[in-house]
């Protein structure tokens, strides 16, 4: 299976699934998949905190300092510090009870946030991990459903943001992303979204 798919959505924006180190992103914003402290963490957390270096830590403090811990399902921005991207992101997905607990709604708030803050920031790109999907415990395929109508959807209207890249870690979550896409195609005709060649 290819692992850099490409996706029209609309008449000018792009969705793009690939397997990746987020870290190395080009995109002006990455989105970190933190928790309420921001005090940094494993997987993902952890690895944008060691590419970014101290000064990301120091700005996540004074957030903190400032508004307190950040609920599940909002975002807050800092500079990128020593990455490629301008701008970290930073949202807390929800973890995984079962799915009675809002984790969908929250999981797809993450994702809105995260783009409303991208266009605030006037960014033309960025990148997601999978949020929720590997401490939090948010099983691969719901979660990359809810990743992609929320992006899909916001994306019919383009703002600033005109390409939003997955950056998945493997190619398990990488082919759940691409069956979840499919899915959503045959699901709802109305939204435009069409496969493009590379
Ligand atoms: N680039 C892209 N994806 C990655 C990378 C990377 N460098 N490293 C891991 N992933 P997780 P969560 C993938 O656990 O489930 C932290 O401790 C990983 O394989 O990072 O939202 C935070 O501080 C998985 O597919 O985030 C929180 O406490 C996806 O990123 C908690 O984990 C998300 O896995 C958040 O848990």
């Amino acid at each position: 299976m290819a692992s850099h798919l490409r996706y029209r959505i609309g008449t000018k924006s792009h969705v793009e699934l690939i397997i990746s180190d987020i870290t190395d992103e080009t995109t002006d914003a990455i989105v970190n998949a933190a928790n309420s402290t921001l005090l940094g963490g494993g997987g993902v957390d952890g690895a944008i905190h060691r590419a970014a270096g101290p000064a990301l830590l120091e700005q996540c403090k004074k957030i903190r300092a400032q508004r307190g811990s950040l609920p599940p399902g909002q975002a807050v921005s800092t500079s990128g510090a020593k990455l490629t991207a301008k701008y970290v992101i930073h949202t807390v997905g929800p973890v995984w009870h079962g799915g009675e607990a809002n984790e969908p709604e929250t999981l797809a708030s993450c994702y809105r946030e995260s783009l409303r803050l991208a266009n605030e920031l006037k960014c033309a790109s960025i990148s997601f991990p999978s949020i929720s999907t590997g401490a939090f415990g948010y099983p691969v395929h719901d979660a990359a459903q809810v990743a992609l109508r929320t992006v899909v959807e916001h994306l019919q209207q383009p703002r600033s943001v005109i390409l939003v890249r997955f950056v998945l870690f493997d190619s398990r979550t990488h082919d759940a992303y691409k069956v979840a896409f499919e899915k959503l195609r045959k699901d709802s005709p109305g939204l435009q979204v069409r496969s493009e060649p590379l």
